[in-house]
């Protein structure tokens, strides 16, 4: 595959690399940045990985090697001789990193993302990849460059995460292959499920409480939903970071085709996250929204309250089914 060719050659002749993941960073962002950072950092180049402000680092991935190599984003060295975008569908979501990377010689966009915008110089993206971790693995192995037990646990948790525990419908043969070549590797693949999925705060179980309680259902479209205030957050002593997963106790009711979590950010807007079972896609929901995903998880963010992000959504739903 030519792609991968082109950014392996851009990886060996770059010196400085600055690396970033998109704003609200998930699994697969943290996974594929800190596994990359550590490839890069052991080849001898100078490396920036950073993540755009506001920097909320999601808890439960405190455990992951390679946080140390996190670089505070105002001290970026701006004009280094490439720049890579992990996960990114499009420029916008470096956010405040949009800049650096503009200043960068060459730009390199690793993404599995369907609605990629082929923003870089080097576009490596495969819509079919389970992950961005799983396009980052692919770079390595085909550079025969070694992957240590810490790389491979941060790759691993990104497919893990990506995939919902390799449930989901991105979830392929290839995947499972990837995955087995990362635990040959060394990857922590009991800790990663430990840490991830079975740490909760007492604080989120609370959050997660309300959230469940208030779950309602409009049958006819199969659709289910919830919400989160950030007046939950201060009763709970919760952060939005580790609310990640909540949407997926509601895409596990029965009869639904369509679920949404709506969560009231700090300023006020209303961060919508979407799920889809079966054969309904939800991407291009999502895009009318003014947001972007996959066909089976996407997001978008609305400037409307809360009740009016719900019914500005349900409207929405009608005319996909009509
Ligand atoms: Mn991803």
């Amino acid at each position: 595959m030519g792609d991968i060719e082109t950014a392996i050659s851009a990886l060996t002749e770059a010196d400085t690399i600055s690396l970033s993941s998109h704003v609200n960073p998930d699994g697969d962002s943290v996974g594929s940045l800190l596994g990359m950072a550590m490839i890069l950092q052991g080849r001898g180049k100078s490396i920036y990985a950073c993540m755009p402000e506001p920097l909320k680092f999601p808890p439960q991935y405190d455990f992951l090697p390679g946080r140390e190599l996190l670089a505070d984003p105002d001290n970026q060295v701006k004009d280094v001789d490439l720049f890579i975008a992990l996960d990114c569908s499009n420029r916008e979501r470096l956010g405040p990193l949009q800049q650096c990377a503009e200043r960068a010689a060459r730009m390199l966009n690793i993404d599995h993302h369907e609605d990629n915008r082929l923003y870089g110089d080097i576009n490596l993206v495969d819509e079919h990849a389970s992950s961005t971790s799983e396009l980052v693995y692919r770079v390595i192995k085909a550079a025969g460059w070694e992957i240590d037990p810490d790389v491979a646990t941060c790759l691993y948790t990104g497919m893990v995460t990506d995939t919902g525990r390799f449930e989901h419908r991105n979830t392929s043969p290839e995947t499972f292959a990837v995955a087995s070549e990362l635990a040959q590797a060394g990857a922590d693949i009991s800790r990663v499920i430990k840490e991830v999925y079975d740490s909760q705060s007492l604080a989120y179980t609370h959050l997660m409480g309300l959230a469940l309680r208030r779950i309602e259902v409009i049958e006819d479209l199969g659709f289910a939903y919830s919400f989160i205030t950030q007046r939950d957050l201060a009763e709970t002593g919760a952060t939005l970071p580790e609310t990640e997963d909540l949407i997926d106790h509601l895409r596990s009711i029965r009869g639904t085709k369509v679920v949404a979590l709506f969560k009231e950010l700090a300023d006020g807007k209303i961060r919508v996250s979407l799920r889809s079972r079966d054969a309904y896609e939800i991407g291009p929901v999502a895009r009318v929204m003014g947001g972007g995903g996959h066909a089976m998880a996407a997001g978008y963010t609305s400037d409307n309250n809360i009740e009016e992000s719900i019914s500005d959504l349900v409207q929405e739903l009608r005319k996909h089914q009509a």
